[in-house]
């Protein structure tokens, strides 16, 4: 007798939720990359393979979709790097705009343009923009104090000034933004600032700027995020959007939004329109003229395809959508939208998904620490495995907090997910259908049923399962459309771990020779539950959608309305594959990433971390820059020192007893060629509190205390200010 796993009917209507109001096409974008790098996992999971999957999607879902990318090429992080590399800013942006270009073909991100914001085109909309805003009355010309940098002879923009954050106290701070609080900054707020060209202390000098008055938009800002409404007309669904980036703007309003100067004095960006008063030498800010890029990006994609591009940009009934990191919130969500309801015929963005970072086994990605999985470097490693990572960054995808990629999560994740479960069972049904059948879907008796005698007027078993199916279809479409791309990969799995089940349940190997009426049921069900994968897949795993698609010998996608049309005919009580179709030859979908590979990625990214004695590059005999967070984790003290005495049969070791006011410490020190152990009894010192205890000569030190080293080797206890109290903090 065979087994089923649904017990109860549940009858179903397809229901085409909508948004409040029914789009008819949207504009897509994905943060611009800065063209001053290789493209790393952490972009992956972030702006990119979320969008990839929404476009997908709506294509599938038969909607007219365009998605617009493309390089990010002026800005602090461009000049900087040509700065100290000693080329032009031109020659790093052509350097990494194909790279990155390249990149993302190597991962199937599907944007129907990579533009880049060199061209002429994004030149001219943005000057547009700027003369249309200024006449409108959005800016403010106010002139200034700017740091200037007088042995590079240049006026500083806010990342080429670095400093300490007043609100954390992080000494690496940007001039615009904190990284290590997240605070945003203005240059002369930084503690003690200094110049990243030359490191020397900046000086300030009078300089005139455009801002952009934020602080006039606050209100109807406040309502829109918050309510999606502006005077009461709704713009979109509030509800629809994440939490965390809601809270950051919120933050940003309740601190109350000031004028922002959104032009700089530089060499390299985008002219202020000549004809102004004062544009002599200022380049509009980055953050100014980079989103716009989305728009003339947009109308380049148009030229090429005879397209109208404001029909995307302004219409009513399309949706505009921008996928960013959360470091990218506050721009996509008040400064653009400010500058696009000021210019005054643009619509604003339906949503602002933004994901958190992902992080990597353990520690922050870092370009300038080289810690990360560059995607060139992955495709040229694992050339057959672009799903694989696209999977693996799904599975990890950081939506509503930072999340972990680590090596042995992507090998588990291909090996026991994508090997044991989705492909298993792909093959599985090719193998026996083709053992069975000779290929060909099986016809089956519709009254049999797996579970108990059909009632007649009652759907059959075989109709009930594609019922179940449609819900689950249905689930992952929501899924889809709030964003949570974690939560439709997960279905797309429960899809093929019931096709799993289903066999594994009724044995079709064991049984087709006593019931081969009840195996016919049981295929002809499993065929159709790999025919409603390949298109739920498609959106995650495009290319092993592909092969799916031939394996069943279907047409290839066109990537219009696979989904709706399987959806339409699931809710019809139609089949998705007709009995008798023949089925195509199949291979394996997915093969195990073996403990070789993973291990050659850790020792590929271990080698990257400085032993402790290399020198910095500069060879200047510093060590590699470490992160803030890092140095957080010391906890440092003063100390006294109540005893002191020679290590037996060592040389160079003393025992110290040390007070810290709230307990004492034993620690060994090698200090004894620098100090007699009796003159240093009463000595105030700092101890490194928080070090890992460890046995030295047998004797458990705990902590460590702080020496500096002559060239000549002699030691001197770095010390506290003259009556400092012991257990004090030392920062
Ligand atoms: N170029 C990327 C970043 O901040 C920045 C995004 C621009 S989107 C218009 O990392
Ligand atoms: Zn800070």
């Amino acid at each position: 007798m065979f087994v089923s796993f649904r017990f109860v009917l549940t009858p179903t209507s397809y229901v085409l939720e909508t948004l409040p109001m029914v789009y008819q096409r949207y504009l897509v974008t994905s943060a611009l990359p800065y063209a001053n790098g290789p493209l790393h996992v952490g972009h992956l999971a972030g702006a990119y393979l979320s969008a990839d999957a929404y476009v997908r999607f709506l294509r599938l879902s038969g909607k007219d979709v365009v998605y617009v990318c493309g390089s990010d090429e002026h800005g602090a992080a461009i000049t900087m790097k040509a700065y100290r590399e000693k080329r032009s800013p031109k020659e790093i942006v052509d350097q990494y705009h194909t790279g990155l270009r390249d990149a993302f073909d190597g991962m199937d991100i599907s944007f129907d343009i990579y533009h880049r914001t060199t061209e002429a085109v994004h030149y001219e909309t943005s000057q547009e923009f700027f003369r249309t805003l200024n006449e409108k009355g959005a800016f403010s010309v106010q002139e200034s104090e700017q740091y200037y940098d007088e042995e590079a002879g240049q006026f500083l923009a806010d990342r080429y000034i670095i400093g300490t954050c007043p609100k954390c106290n992080y000494e690496n701070a940007y001039g615009d933004q904190c990284e290590n609080c997240g605070s945003t900054l203005s240059p002369t707020d930084l503690i003690s600032p200094r110049s990243t060209l030359s490191g020397s202390t900046p000086a300030r000098r009078k300089t005139r700027h455009w801002y952009l008055q934020l602080d006039k938009n606050e209100e109807w800002l406040r309502e829109w995020i918050t309510t999606g409404k502006i005077d009461g007309k709704e713009y979109h669904d509030a509800s629809l959007w994440k939490k965390h980036v809601v809270g950051q703007c919120k933050s940003w309003l309740d601190g109350g939004l000031m004028p922002r100067s959104v032009t700089r004095d530089l060499d390299w960006g985008i002219p202020v329109p000549e004809e102004l008063e004062g544009s002599e030498g200022k380049k509009l800010y980055v953050w100014l003229d980079a989103p716009i890029g989305y728009i003339s990006a947009t109308k380049q994609w148009a030229a090429d395809h005879g397209k109208d591009w404001e029909t995307y940009w302004k219409d009513s009934d399309s949706a505009i959508v921008h996928f960013v990191g959360k470091d990218n919130i506050v721009f996509h969500c008040l400064i653009f939208p400010t500058i696009l309801k000021t210019e005054g015929s643009y619509n604003l963005p339906i949503n602002v998904p933004a994901n958190q970072f992902v992080n990597l086994e353990g520690n922050k990605i870092s370009t300038s620490r080289n810690w990360a999985v560059w995607i060139h470097e992955y495709l040229n490693d694992f050339p057959d495995r672009v799903d694989a990572l696209r999977y693996y960054c799904y599975k990890i995808m950081p939506e509503q907090r930072d999340s972990e990629f680590t090596w042995k999560g992507f090998q588990d994740a291909n090996n026991n997910e994508l090997v044991n479960n989705l492909g298993n069972f792909v093959n599985r049904v090719m193998v026996l259908t083709q053992k069975y059948y000779e290929g060909k879907v099986p016809t089956f008796d519709e009254s049999i049923s797996l579970i108990s005698p059909h009632e007649a007027g009652m759907p059959s078993w075989h109709d009930s399962e594609l019922l179940d199916l449609f819900d689950q279809l249905h689930e992952l479409r929501s899924c889809i459309k709030t964003f949570d791309f974690r939560g439709g990969l997960k279905v797309l799995m429960e899809i093929s771990s019931k096709g799993n089940q289903l066999l594994q349940l009724n044995e079709p190997w064991k049984n087709v020779k006593e019931d081969p009426e009840s195996v016919a049921v049981v295929m002809n069900l499993a065929i159709q539950y790999v025919a409603a994968l390949s298109v739920a897949m498609r959106p995650f795993l495009p290319s092993t959608a592909e092969k799916v698609r031939s394996f069943l010998a279907l047409a290839a996608f066109t990537d219009k309305s696979e989904f709706t049309d399987i959806m339409d005919k699931l809710s019809e009580g139609e089949h998705l594959i007709d009995p008798d179709h023949t089925l195509g030859q199949a291979e394996l979908l997915f093969t195990k990433v073996e403990d070789e590979a993973i291990e050659a990625q850790l020792s590929k990214l271990q080698a990257t971390i400085p032993d402790a004695e290399e020198e910095t590059p500069e060879g200047n005999g510093i060590k590699h820059e470490i992160a803030f967070q890092d140095f957080e984790k010391l906890d440092l003290r003063t100390a006294r020192i109540l005893e002191a005495r020679q290590v037996p049969k060592t040389s160079k070791l003393l025992e110290l007893k040390l007070d810290l006011g709230f307990e004492q410490r034993t620690v060994v020190s090698g200090i004894a060629g620098s100090y007699q152990a009796d003159q240093i009894i009463g000595t105030d010192v700092v101890l490194v509190a928080n070090l890992a205890p460890r046995k030295i000569k047998g004797i458990e030190s705990q902590g460590m205390v702080l020496l500096a080293e002559d060239e000549e080797g002699q030691l001197g206890f770095v010390s506290p200010p003259e009556g400092w109290s012991q257990g004090d903090i030392v920062k």
